[in-house]
């Protein structure tokens, strides 16, 4: 096996500059303070709970009435018990789905579920129950209102920001706000004030995130849990545009399928081809959401569909393993709890991820690599059994290798490559498998020097 040693970023960097004016514009994007506090807490949870748990709907038909939520308890302290059992750090509730039905105490409307059966302020219990057991918690709020009478007028802005105000006044603080793109083709045509939305959150709660359509946080692009070879962080600041969020995302109650594959994504969004063409860049990493069943909303028929661990734990290799955070969709049910099948799943899920990283056989922490480390070399004591390679980033240097190549050297005292990368930024896990004395990790390309976080080999 040739190595080629000598080819690597402080030699022939694969033929692209290491460092000019270019690669000083890609690398001073950076992201900000709450991005890089959320790319360190990458694992949460969607709840997806509401008006169609009631009527077992993936969305609502614009006749439901409060009288429909007929629910009469939920029981949040189980639901971040399940969460955190998984080992996610946070949960998103969607206090109002296209429905317009809110969970909250709003004034805005009376469609709201103190005025119904249960007669309380279910975003409060969630929030509360979250906060005493250091759960973030952050909320979704449907821009497409099919019950709201002035939707699709310029009076809804004007109700949708009074919404917005209130839940980011009176539910703590908020470590991110998701806004949906999806709406009914057939919908009333209408634009919204995005820039004043997005006031809100900066002057109300300016540590949280505006993910999918929003600045902070930029949606994969599915809802099957899949990602891009390589999810870039670096990316055009067109991006950001969400009119594009809109005109990809769901349209039809029946379209959701569609989302479940992926022919839908450009796939190379912030190469160095892609950025040398694009005057504006920003730092916009990839949030992959995704169901643990099929729908979004709990259907006692979707029972069986619930994800296997393996499956699950292949989206989060494939997402917080690959530059990306992961917002996994858990729907309690109309008994206001989440299901058995699901919270077997989660805690199994839970204990597997804590078992990655459970039997280091080296971790390091590089930092900045000089011109003499084009390489790193490892050497184990003994032969071990690896199963993992986890390498970061110190993402608050922008994200830099561009290209790298992982062998291990195998009892024959042999090299053998186990995996050929491109980028790492804030997590890269690599599955591995068989005995190995030893490994070389050899960065091919980069932009400027490596600042490798940490490095980590696991049996
Ligand atoms: C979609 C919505 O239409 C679905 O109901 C769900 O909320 C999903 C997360 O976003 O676009």
């Amino acid at each position: 096996m040739k190595l080629k040693l000598d080819e690597n970023w402080t030699t022939k960097n694969n033929g692209y500059p290491l460092f000019d004016s270019e690669v000083e514009r890609y690398i001073s994007v950076v992201p900000n303070e709450h991005q890089l506090r959320l790319q360190e807490k990458p694992f949460y949870a969607f709840l997806h709970f509401g008006m169609n748990t009631a009527n077992d709907r993936e969305w609502g038909n614009a006749t439901e009435t409060v009288k429909d939520f007929d629910i009469s308890k939920v029981k949040p302290a189980q639901w971040v018990k399940a969460v955190k059992a998984a080992g996610m750090t946070g949960i998103i509730l969607t206090c109002k789905h296209h429905d317009g039905f809110c969970l909250w105490d709003t004034k805005m409307t009376d469609f709201k579920a103190t005025n119904s059966l249960i007669g309380m302020d279910i975003v409060k219990a969630v929030a509360d129950e979250c906060y005493c057991n250091d759960i973030d918690f952050g909320v979704y709020l449907s821009p497409w209102d099919m019950h709201e009478k002035t939707y699709g007028t310029p009076a809804y802005n004007d109700y949708f920001v009074a919404q917005l105000t209130e839940l980011c006044t009176n539910y703590g603080k908020l470590f991110e706000v998701w806004f949906d793109g999806a709406k009914g083709a057939d919908a009333k045509a209408f634009t919204y004030d995005w820039q004043r939305y997005y006031d809100v959150i900066h002057k109300l709660q300016p540590d949280a995130n505006i993910a999918v359509c929003g600045e902070d946080i930029r949606w994969v692009g599915n809802e099957a849990g899949k990602t891009r070879k390589s999810e870039y962080s670096v990316v055009p600041s067109s991006l950001r545009k969400c009119e594009a969020v809109e005109k990809n995302s769901q349209q039809g109650v029946d379209d959701a399928q569609r989302l479940q594959r992926i022919d839908t994504m450009d796939e190379d969004l912030g190469s160095r081809a892609i950025l040398k063409t694009n005057e504006y860049l920003c730092w916009y990493p990839a949030q992959v959401d995704v169901s643990i069943r099929k729908g979004w909303f709990y259907h006692k028929k979707d029972d069986k569909t619930v994800k296997s661990v393996k499956k699950l734990l292949n989206i989060y290799i494939n997402s917080v393993g690959n530059n990306c955070v992961l917002l996994l969709n858990i729907p309690p049910n109309k008994n206001g709890v989440i299901h058995s099948k699901d919270t077997t799943v989660l805690k199994k899920l839970g204990r597997k991820i804590s078992e990655m990283t459970q039997n280091p056989v080296i971790e390091s922490k590089p930092g900045e690599l000089s011109k003499e480390q084009g390489y790193l070399e490892y050497l184990f004591d003994s032969p071990k059994k690896l199963k993992y390679f986890i390498a970061s980033e110190d993402i608050s240097q922008s994200q830099r290798v561009e290209k790298f190549d992982l062998y291990l050297l195998k009892p024959n005292g042999k090299y053998k490559k186990a995996y050929s990368g491109t980028i790492i930024g804030s997590r890269k896990i690599v599955k591995l498998k068989g005995k190995a004395l030893g490994a070389l990790f050899i960065i091919r390309q980069s932009r400027s020097n490596p600042v490798i976080k940490s490095i980590g080999f696991y049996e």
